[in-house]
């Protein structure tokens, strides 16, 4: 049976569109059922919209609160009876009691090799360390900011001269290839998180996961 996937997003929506054209497959696991934005007016909801895909824009501003947005946002998402929720380009903090609700169904996609660069402004951080090489995780999402068990990461070379800008576009790339697989593999239910004595662990095919994920170089 197909997972119904609900997909949080904040601007353009590529790793939307990407995961939008891997359920075109029909061997494809999932389908987009519905597509949430916490601004109004940003391109991936053209994207939903011209899929056929039900959307919705539900802006922070108009609560007073984190708390109080979040139970508006659950309550949005469940409308939809999601299996597996996708945060794609997602930029609000999301409360405890929201991760809690979604857990080991909630998936995001960070532009760095985790542990490094959490937060923002990856590329430029990569950039100013000197880094030779930096990447994409995707993880499960904890109550920790971007620290949350990882599932897949892809690695990308910074060159010499890099602009911010350079490096995004390449780790765009490797972002559209990985996001779609791991979504399929929770579709699948392939992967789930468990907590161990001390922290949580990403566990695919009841295999557990290294930090680094399921690949390697
Ligand atoms: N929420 C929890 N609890 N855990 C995670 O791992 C989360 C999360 C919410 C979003 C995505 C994350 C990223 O991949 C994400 C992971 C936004 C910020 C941020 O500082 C940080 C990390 C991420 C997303 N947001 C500001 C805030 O006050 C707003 C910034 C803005 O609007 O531009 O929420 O990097
Ligand atoms: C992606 O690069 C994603 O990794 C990043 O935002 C971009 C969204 O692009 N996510 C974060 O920085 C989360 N804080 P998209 O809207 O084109 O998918």
């Amino acid at each position: 049976m197909s997972s119904r996937i609900v997909v949080l997003i904040s601007g353009s929506g590529t790793n939307l569109q990407a995961i939008i054209d891997a359920c075109k497959n029909s061997d494809y696991p999932g389908e987009v059922v519905g597509v949430v934005s916490n601004k109004a007016d940003v391109y991936g909801l053209t994207r939903a919209e011209n899929a056929g895909i039900a959307n919705i824009a539900l802006a922070h501003q108009d609560f007073d609160c984190r708390a109080s947005y979040d139970q508006a946002l659950m309550t949005e998402i469940d409308k939809f009876t999601p299996d597996v929720i996708v945060l794609a380009g997602f930029m609000r903090i999301l409360t405890p009691a929201f991760v809690l609700h979604y857990q080991g169904k909630l998936l995001n996609i960070h532009p760095s090799l985790l542990p490094k660069y959490q937060g923002l402004n990856t590329h430029q951080r990569a950039i100013d360390a000197g880094d030779t090489e930096h990447g994409v995780s995707v993880h499960f999402v904890t109550e920790e900011l971007d620290g949350g068990p990882v599932i897949l990461q892809a690695k990308v070379p910074v060159f010499d001269g890099d602009s911010s800008d350079d490096l995004a576009a390449r780790v765009h790339e490797q972002e559209h290839r990985i996001y779609p697989l791991v979504v399929k593999w929770l579709c699948q239910n392939r992967l789930s998180m468990h907590k161990n004595a001390e922290q949580e662990q990403a566990i695919l095919d009841d295999k557990v996961l290294p930090a680094s994920g399921y690949a390697n170089d």
